[in-house]
């Protein structure tokens, strides 16, 4: 397998862990500059919280159930993120409504959000499942840092750093600042119990009044037994050398609490006891750590 660039944290910007492969100075200068425009709506997620589910339904929202980019479409054509080197290219002259997603922790992300201007969904995921999947991918994603171990890769989850930003700094940056914003909190566990009354409050926080048939053909397309086979957001159209696809699966389980496959009691309790420490004061923020028999 070729040897790709190791990823790098950024020398002037020490708590942001971003793979040189994709991402460069210039181009977290364009997201942080970015002119927002008038229907312009971002998607912000900590990777691994439901970014690629988010990308379809605002894909499938915007269009009013138009089924044609999805199924033609990669989902990082249809929603670049913006902090990656191809956003502008993307971005530049395409037509409102534009959306965007972005990994990226608040102090990175255009300033001219915290002016009210744009759309903002701000989409959140227990950590547990969050660094469940995000050990997995990093397994098979070659872009990444190797993980190591599960421990390894658990301690610099809940104490260091993975790809991006710490979790606890990334939704305390975003959720601190909601009131500057116009933005729409929402958790992958809520979309797991109730997609289409989450699909419906994301259609009407964008002014979108859906009719009964759009609407069950966007809540159709957007479980995750439909999107699983769909190769315009299943990642297999990335080759094997950034993606080893003979070693894991981008949509992999798509539960809640699935951690409780990974983590160990003393890793859950220690989990548990910097989560209350770290969170203290976050009354707004409330998980949902497992669903039995969810889909
Ligand atoms: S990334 O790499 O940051 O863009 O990843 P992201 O899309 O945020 O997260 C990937 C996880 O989301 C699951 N997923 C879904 N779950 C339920 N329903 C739908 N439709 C869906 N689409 C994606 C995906 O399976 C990853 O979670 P895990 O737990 O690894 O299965």
């Amino acid at each position: 397998m070729e040897n790709l660039p190791t990823p790098f944290p950024l020398l002037d910007h020490p708590e942001l862990l971003v793979p040189m492969y994709v991402h460069s100075k210039e181009s977290l200068d364009y997201a942080k500059n970015f002119p927002i425009q008038d229907g312009d709506v971002f998607s912000v997620t900590f990777p691994k919280s439901g970014t690629t589910w988010m990308q379809e339904i605002l894909t499938l929202v915007t269009s009013n159930g138009d089924l044609s980019q999805v199924h033609t479409h990669p989902n990082w054509e249809r929603v670049p993120w913006l902090e990656q080197n191809t956003a502008k290219g993307f971005l530049e002259n395409r037509a409102a409504p534009r959306l965007v997603s972005t990994h990226l922790p608040y102090e990175y992300a255009p300033a001219q959000l915290s002016k009210g201007r744009g759309k903002v969904i701000y989409t959140a995921r227990n950590p547990k499942d969050v660094t469940t999947s995000y050990y997995h991918f990093s397994k098979f994603a070659k872009f990444l840092q190797d993980p190591g171990d599960f421990d390894d890769f658990f301690n610099k989850m809940l104490h260091g750093t993975v790809y991006m930003c710490p979790w606890f700094k990334h939704i305390q940056g975003w959720l601190d600042h909601k009131d500057q914003m116009d933005m729409l909190y929402v958790t992958y566990e809520d979309m797991i119990m109730d997609l289409r009354g989450n699909v419906l409050r994301i259609a009407e926080f964008l002014g979108y009044d859906l009719n009964e048939g759009v609407l069950s053909t966007i809540v159709n397309h957007c479980t995750f037994s439909s999107m699983k086979d769909s190769k315009m957001v299943n990642y297999t159209l990335v080759p094997n050398k950034l993606m080893d696809h003979t070693t894991g699966k981008f949509m992999r389980k798509g539960k809640v609490g699935d951690w409780k496959n990974l983590f160990t009691v003393a890793q859950s309790e220690e989990f548990d006891r910097v989560y209350a420490e770290k969170m203290k004061g976050d009354d707004d923020v409330n998980f949902i750590w497992d669903i039995n028999n969810s889909t």
